[in-house]
């Protein structure tokens, strides 16, 4: 699970494998509403790295029972952020051991006097390994980072007369020392970054609770279905009304009770970027909760978007609402300069505007979930995703231990109770090139997929592979077969003129033995922005887009039978290890890490909105779109 080397959750093991795999309550996004309020704790934090090389000080020393600056020397550190590239210190920024992070927060007095109000502290992502204390009482622990955790601390905010809630959270990268070595390996193509990467909150809710909510929907004629769930905590006496808006605020649809289908006339289809004039249509389904208590009623009201719309594959197509749909996008990173993985409304919004300029209409979470601000977004633009786990370096046999399958059973469910209720998502990718030929492969993707289907029976689910069609043991149990490829790349270089014949071999060679679709999910070349060379040489603008241009020959044959998508690798230059094959970080980016293009930016472009005006079921609409995109629209 994206974690380095395997000896550093060995060594934490034991703490975690006694979990069941049934996850306590829901992991609704904090919103405010009438019944909710929510503080934020992003800023600065105090630091500090437990240098002291496996003996945990910090434990030993107890550094969560007083602030932290009592301890030693700590930093200012900024939250949300990677600790890594914001210093100047080369110890810190490769550093996997423990690190400690504190703040002080005051609350609202309304907060700490009433028992009322339930005070929840929620950390969007910790990477990798974290405990947390809240006024030197340990709170939470959680294994991965991606992917959110909560911890409810009202009796602590509400113990004694307390103002401020100073907050410990140790965060820890994966940590194996082979004795000579500096580090494990770890196996994945992207650097190790560590930290509070996303949000920290504090959010309060009634006692009695909208704990969690799942939404599917479906089409019936011009009529929009929405099937929901609702679980209630705190109280088993309740009533629950449901009201389904649309985007002018009209009820268009209504209900009472836990469970229940609400029925859309007319209704506007949640439809992919370019497919469509009115794109991302979403609807917001209000909650109410009324409970009577010993003290008195208290209510709950939470809102959540609803995009109604259907996802079906058949042998050859990828279905959105019934019409076939084709990926035309791309695979991102979480990473940037001087923040790394760290959660950033300007890169966000700068990536969104990029994808529209570009004419994408989806992306891969490559090779770990995304903040959920993202899948937000992409609800909202219409921009199509594959969830991914951050099941990526399944590399040794090992790996496919039972108690590697039960963690990530685990991390399944995390994703898929997080993301469920995104019309944005359409399938979820349980891992990413594992070594699916090996033997123990079969059962473990098997048992995975299984269980991930079980979770959720109205998405496809995928693995991503770069085995071969006849080894590979987990592709009879995926909807679609998502293949990476590197032709000319990490195989005969240069040579360009081989492409055509290997790519249309392999996708002949997958779809007779499967006869199910297939998407190129990663394809691409090392370009160092400015490097120029004609006759193309590898490492030039050039080189790269003649690459694309001769795997572009072969798609488009192949789209009109079965391929029914191709994401470039890469979205942007990222920061990886330092290796012989990097030239600071991986350069197969279309836009550099700065999100500068590159020549090759220029011919997906084209590309794509070619693709949304041939494919979309609305011309007019990516034409008219693609005028507003314009290069000196956006
Ligand atoms: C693929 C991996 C991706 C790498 C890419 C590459 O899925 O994580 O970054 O290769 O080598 O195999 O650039």
């Amino acid at each position: 699970m994206s974690r380095g080397p395997a000896g550093a959750w060995v060594a934490l093991g034991p703490l975690l494998w006694t979990c069941g795999l049934a996850l306590e309550g829901g992991m609704l996004y904090p919103r405010e509403s009438p019944s909710r309020e929510r503080k934020d704790l992003d800023g600065l934090w105090s630091f500090r790295a437990d240098f002291s090389d496996g003996r945990r000080q910090g434990f030993e020393q107890q550094w969560y029972r007083a602030p932290l600056r009592e301890s030693g020397p700590t930093l200012d550190m900024p939250v949300p952020s990677s600790f890594n590239d914001v210093g100047q210190d080369r110890q810190l920024r490769s550093f996997v051991g423990w690190v400690w992070y504190e703040r002080e927060a005051t609350l609202p007095r309304r907060w700490s006097q009433d028992p009322g109000t339930r005070v929840v502290l929620r950390i969007g992502s910790a990477h990798y390994y974290a405990i947390v204390w809240v006024n030197g009482v340990h709170v939470a622990e959680h294994e991965g980072g991606h992917l959110p955790f909560e911890a409810d601390i009202s009796k602590l905010v509400q113990s004694g007369p307390l103002s401020s809630c100073p907050a410990l959270c140790s965060p820890a990268p994966p940590a194996p020392h082979p004795l000579g070595f500096r580090l494990g390996n770890t196996y994945f193509d992207f650097f190790n970054y560590a930290g509070l990467h996303r949000p920290v909150l504090l959010y309060t809710t009634p006692t009695t609770y909208i704990d969690d909510i799942t939404v599917t929907t479906g089409v019936d004629q011009d009529t929009g279905l929405v099937d929901y769930q609702i679980f209630v905590q705190g109280s088993e006496h309740f009533q629950l009304e449901v009201y389904l808006l649309d985007e002018e605020g009209k009820v268009v649809a209504q209900g009472t009770g836990s469970q229940g289908r609400l029925q859309v006339p007319n209704v506007h289809l949640w439809w992919p970027y370019l497919m469509h004039e009115h794109p991302a249509y979403l609807y917001s389904l209000e909650v109410r909760l009324t409970a009577q208590m010993a003290a008195g009623p208290v209510s709950d009201f939470y809102t959540l978007p609803v995009g109604i719309r259907t996802v079906a594959v058949t042998e050859r197509q990828f279905l959105i609402n019934g019409k076939p749909f084709y990926f035309h996008g791309v695979n991102k990173h979480e990473d940037a300069d001087i923040r790394g993985k760290g959660f950033d409304w300007p890169l966000l919004v700068k990536d969104f505007n990029l994808l529209r300029w570009l004419g994408a209409n989806a992306f891969r979470t490559s090779h770990y979930p995304y903040a959920e601000e993202v899948m937000q977004l992409c609800d909202r633009y219409g921009i199509v995703v594959i969830d991914e786990s951050p099941g990526v370096g399944i590399m040794l046999v090992q790996s496919y231990s039972n108690v590697s399958l039960q963690h990530h059973l685990e991390v399944m469910g995390e994703l898929v109770r997080r993301d469920k209720n995104h019309p944005s998502v359409v399938m979820w990718s349980v891992a990413n090139e594992p070594t699916s030929f090996l033997k123990p492969a079969a059962y473990y993707f098997k048992t995975l997929i299984a269980h991930t289907k079980a979770l959720d029976p109205s998405r496809p689910v995928t693995f991503v592979t770069n085995s071969n069609y006849e080894a590979d043991l987990g592709a009879p149990y995926v909807d679609v077969i998502c293949v990476n490829s590197y032709y000319s790349w990490y195989h005969d270089y240069g040579h360009m003129e081989v492409i055509q014949l290997q790519l249309a071999t392999e996708f002949e060679n997958w779809y007779r033995t499967y006869q199910k679709p297939i998407i190129q999910s990663e394809y691409g070349a090392e370009t160092i922005a400015g490097f120029h060379q004609d006759p193309p040489l590898m490492f030039s603008e050039e080189y790269q887009k003649g690459l694309l241009e001769q795997y572009h020959l072969v798609l488009d044959q192949k789209r009109k039978e079965y391929v029914v998508g191709e994401l470039i690798w890469n979205f942007a230059d990222f920061m990886t290890d330092q290796s012989p094959q990097r030239a600071v970080g991986n350069r197969k980016g279309i836009f550099t890490r700065q999100r500068q293009p590159k020549a090759a930016a220029f011919l997906l472009r084209e590309r794509y909105w070619k693709l949304a005006n041939e494919t979309g079921h609305h011309r007019s609409a990516a034409k008219s779109q693609c005028l507003e995109n314009s290069p000196f629209a956006l």
